[in-house]
């Protein structure tokens, strides 16, 4: 087996790759046209047909879709297919609450994995590893579309899930893991549990790490490559479009190949919505080139970033995304989940506080911490420690409900979280994660 798991499209021509992407352009939008009201609308409000669009060229006649679309048309508003057609969903928080939730036809599931095994080749992977996902499985996509990748290379694959530290490194010990895939705080705190175990760099058998889902900086990459002595590669990708592998790190390390077969990148002035030319620093939108059960048109990822077509020393033409560089909204990834502070409003206000809160997101021994401040109205308060205690626990599991992750909740004094002249300052992060 090569280094490419599809040479044909990952080394094609810049010619090769445009007439691929425009002819499923084409097909996608009558497609989505004839089955999805939802966009069929939103194309005649801009007064748009399919037969505008003949190439990638008239790309930006169609309008966008946004997370608030996905939740107008929550759950099968923007189905591509019958459902009977589909055969698995996943699933992400959503702004207000209202999860994300994606569906897959087998043939979604297939390219999905492809993408996966594109970028598990680029990490050198090959059938003679073993391949440890450790990132979540079930609604997440992480487990299970590495884990399809790791299936289609060939790869031993052992589908751990996250957590359970101390069993992940006796896994990578007993059955000689050679490739490790999960988040890459999660990557940090394995490293540093095997080091304190006595177990150091050159004592283990990994040699490459597929990290995402998350932003990291180049130093947290410098670091996650001397505790666990490997090459850590970065992966992206997200739930909307399908999972991780719309875009993966090769040898060279210097930003993500874009599987533009299947997702159509651009990048947009976020303010005005204005198509930029290449280099410009900006949201990435993505058209799903050829998904049937969830395929979205223009979807704007609100990740900022710089693409970029220069040559690549590992042969591959498809074009780079540098790392994200922030976000256009407030969204925010804690220990993996995607949590916005609407969320968290959400439920205050349902539970019957004031939105008089402050969160604080820190990271600390390479895990994050989540701790929400919520100020009690005068008649809330109270002296008695144990109501406070229970209160706050109450209102603790409320949140996890809603965000899927544990927070910290402290009740506080009527007026103790300072009122700001401005805009509210209400999410204080003290990770570093852009560099
Ligand atoms: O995080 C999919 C994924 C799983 C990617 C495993 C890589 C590995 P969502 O939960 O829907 O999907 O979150 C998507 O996470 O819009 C980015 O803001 C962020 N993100 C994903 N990968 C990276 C990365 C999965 N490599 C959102 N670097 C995206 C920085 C990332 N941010």
């Amino acid at each position: 087996m090569g280094k490419y798991y599809q040479p044909e499209i990952e080394c094609a021509s810049a010619e090769e790759l445009r007439k691929i992407q425009s002819e499923k352009l084409v097909k996608q939008v009558k497609r989505v046209y004839e089955n999805v009201a939802y966009y069929r609308r939103l194309m005649e409000e801009k007064g748009v047909r399919p037969e505008d669009i003949r190439s990638v060229e008239d790309l930006h006649k169609l309008p966008f879709l946004t997370k608030a679309d996905l939740r107008d048309a929550y759950p099968y508003g923007l189905l591509g297919t019958d459902l009977k057609n589909c055969v698995r969903i996943q699933s992400t928080s959503g702004t207000t609450g209202r999860r994300v939730v994606a569906f897959y036809t087998q043939a979604d599931v297939e390219l999905w994995e492809d993408c996966c095994a594109r970028a598990i080749m680029a990490a050198g992977g090959t059938q003679e590893d073993v391949c440890q996902v450790a990132y979540g499985y079930g609604l997440f996509t992480g487990g299970p579309g590495l884990n399809g990748g790791s299936h289609k290379v060939g790869c031993l694959t052992l589908p751990m899930s996250s957590g359970n530290t101390e069993r992940q490194i006796q896994f990578i010990q007993d059955l000689q893991a050679t490739i490790l895939c999960c988040t890459p705080s999660y990557a940090a705190y394995i490293g540093e549990t095997m080091n304190e175990m006595g177990i150091g760099p050159g004592e283990n058998t990994l040699k490459a790490g597929i990290f995402g889902a998350e932003p990291w900086t180049e130093e947290m990459r410098r670091n996650i490559e001397a505790s666990l002595g490997i090459k850590a590669y970065d992966i992206y990708g997200l739930t909307e479009t399908t999972g991780p592998g719309v875009a993966f790190e090769c040898q060279e390390q210097t930003g993500m190949h874009i599987n533009e077969d299947h997702f159509l990148p651009e990048i947009i002035d976020p303010e005005t919505g204005e198509a930029l030319p290449e280099g410009s620093k900006g949201e990435l939108v993505f058209t799903n080139l050829d998904k049937e059960g969830f395929p979205l048109i223009r979807y704007r990822t609100r990740d900022i970033c710089i693409l970029s077509r220069k040559q690549c020393s590992c042969g591959r033409t498809l074009i780079k995304m540098s790392k994200p560089m922030g976000r256009s909204d407030d969204m925010m990834i804690i220990r993996g989940v995607n949590v916005f502070p609407s969320q968290i409003e959400t439920v205050l206000i349902r539970e019957g506080y004031s939105v008089n809160y402050l969160i604080e997101v820190d990271r600390k021994n390479n895990v994050d911490t989540l701790d929400v401040s919520v100020e009690l109205t005068p008649d809330q308060f109270t002296d008695t420690v144990k109501e406070l205690t229970e209160k706050e626990k109450a209102l603790a599991n409320a949140m996890k409900t809603m965000l899927g992750i544990n927070p910290r909740v402290h009740l506080v004094a009527p007026k103790s979280i300072a009122r700001s002249e401005g805009k509210a300052v209400r999410v204080i992060d003290k990770r570093k994660l852009h560099d």
